[in-house]
């Protein structure tokens, strides 16, 4: 009997999903290059399950129905390569090569051209909610060439996440790197979250002085709230832990973070498109802060600080950061949307952003109820431009612009670091402004590079130059944006 779909790689990943398809019924090849892992799986989880292993990749190759359906979960970037390198003189015309991984999007780009013009198809899917996710249902984003959608829709549906009414976490994202694209913003997205809890959490710690259990106390009351997310409930779970002496684990914690690439790969996409991502670049960057723990501890001892203490009503505040966190979350969020409206602008892809926020509702890392309102406000506007002009943010965000400048002045005042609840203030105070100062930046770049600039007083797209010191030629820069 032949397997519906076979797997490459039985790392954390790997085994889980393919349990995920056998317990909903599918039957799964397996195969991993060191083949004593294949062995050790079947003996181990997989026994007794619709799972048959292959000890080479022609084996695997054999063991499928047509059209073959053959999942990569391996390391990403070259074992990839090297892997469909293998695979296409394996494989024949119409069977469908995926990667599951997380590839970066403008590989998976060149990957689906090239193994398209070998007569496959090919799809790059982003699998997000980690190895509990791969076993119970993921988030799942696939894209690539549109003809492998019907072929691996009926598995992926039915081994993704749903929401409370059913909805499957799982569709077609778009063609060639659409999947691993959307699974970046998700990563990136994810960075930003963690980031305003981390800060929200100094603020009481540092600021409010309360303890982990009090800590515990805000998020489990937060976790109720509007801000019910995986991301929330998982912090108030991590400051109840105890270690064995019975003091909160999380104190002993080091405060230096480690990365994995993503959130970088979402700022530089954001530098490529011009898109503000203020939010998840600085919570990249305070990632790189964090790791700096040698220089930070002795630059901690050059300028003594002399913080002043918080005098105002403790509880009080603690509301106002509850609502600091939501109202940067809806600004990341809408950040994160405004990158993928214009990286799909210049890619050729149409994205429905109303199905990504539904996609992300379960399964995955940045799951929360808040998705279900970005959802609701492109079922209103498809063509939303920014998510800040819909009628549920904006009347939420005027709500909770005193707390959050509350918030951020306290911070400020007090010296307490809070990089991505203040730059999403300056962002929205930015979006919201009529004028900018940047007429002066475009005087000065006239003045020293002659660069143009438009009036006024003048149509749009008219572009002036001035003869600032007397001394210049009336000769205008040809590049205007440079
Ligand atoms: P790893 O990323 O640790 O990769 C290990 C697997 O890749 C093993 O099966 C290994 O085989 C195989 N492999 C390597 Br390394 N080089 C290979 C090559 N040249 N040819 C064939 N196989 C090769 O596994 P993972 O943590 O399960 O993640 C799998 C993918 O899913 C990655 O792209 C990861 O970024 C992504 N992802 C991970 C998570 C997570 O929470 N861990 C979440 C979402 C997505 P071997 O046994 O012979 O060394």
């Amino acid at each position: 009997k032949q397997s519906d779909i076979g797997i490459i790689g039985l790392a954390v990943m790997g085994e889980n999903l393919v349990l995920n398809m056998a317990g909903r019924g599918f039957t799964v090849s397996v195969y991993n290059r060191t083949t004593e892992k294949v062995t050790r799986f079947l003996e181990g989880r997989a026994e007794g399950k619709t799972i048959t292993g292959a000890y080479s990749l022609e084996e695997l190759v054999g063991q499928l129905k047509r059209p073959r359906m053959v999942m990569m979960m391996v390391k990403a970037g070259a074992a990839v390569d090297q892997l469909i390198e293998v695979l296409i003189p394996l494989l024949d015309k119409g069977d469908i090569l995926i990667d599951g991984g997380n590839s970066h999007y403008p590989d998976t780009m060149l990957r689906t051209a090239y193994v398209e013009s070998q007569g496959l198809l090919y799809v790059g899917t982003g699998v997000s909610g980690g190895e509990e996710g791969a076993l119970k249902g993921p988030s799942m984003m696939p894209g690539g060439s549109p003809a492998a959608w019907p072929h691996i829709r009926p598995i992926f549906q039915a081994i993704c996440a749903k929401v409370e009414d059913g909805s499957p976490c799982c569709d077609w994202m778009g063609k060639n790197g659409t999947g691993h694209f959307v699974k970046m913003i998700h990563n990136g997205i994810e960075y930003g979250d963690m980031q305003i809890i981390c800060e929200s959490y100094q603020l009481m710690r540092d600021l409010l002085r309360m303890t982990a259990d009090e800590m515990h106390d805000k998020f489990r009351e937060w976790n109720d709230s509007e801000l019910n997310s995986y991301l929330i409930e998982i912090t108030r779970d991590i400051l109840a832990f105890k270690d064995g002496d019975g003091a909160p684990l999380l104190d002993k914690i080091l405060d230096t973070a480690g990365q994995k690439g993503t959130g970088k790969w979402t700022v530089i996409s954001a530098l490529d498109e011009g898109a503000p991502l203020t939010l998840i670049g600085e919570a990249v960057f305070s990632r790189s802060l964090s790791a700096m723990k040698d220089e930070r501890v002795a630059a901690s001892k050059a300028y003594i600080s002399s913080r002043p203490h918080f005098s105002g009503n403790k509880a009080t505040f603690a509301d106002d950061i509850r609502k600091a966190l939501y109202a940067a979350k809806l600004i990341s969020y809408a950040q994160g949307f405004e990158l993928m409206r214009r990286a799909a602008k210049s890619n050729g892809w149409s994205l429905n952003y109303g199905r990504i926020a539904l996609i992300w509702r379960g399964g995955c890392i940045i799951r929360s109820v808040f998705l279900g309102k970005i959802k609701e406000a492109f079922d209103r506007n498809p063509a939303l431009s920014n998510l800040l002009l819909d009628p549920y943010f904006k009347r939420t965000l005027e709500e909770l612009v005193p707390a959050w400048r509350r918030v951020v002045s306290a911070a400020v005042t007090h010296g307490i670091p809070v990089p991505a609840l203040s730059s999403a203030l300056s962002y929205f105070d930015g979006y919201t402004s009529e004028f900018l100062p940047a007429n002066l930046l475009q005087a000065q770049r006239d003045y020293f590079g002659a660069h143009t600039f438009e009036r006024t007083d003048a149509p749009r797209g008219q572009f002036f130059h001035v003869n600032w010191t007397g001394e210049g030629g009336m000769t205008a820069s040809t590049v205007y944006n440079a």
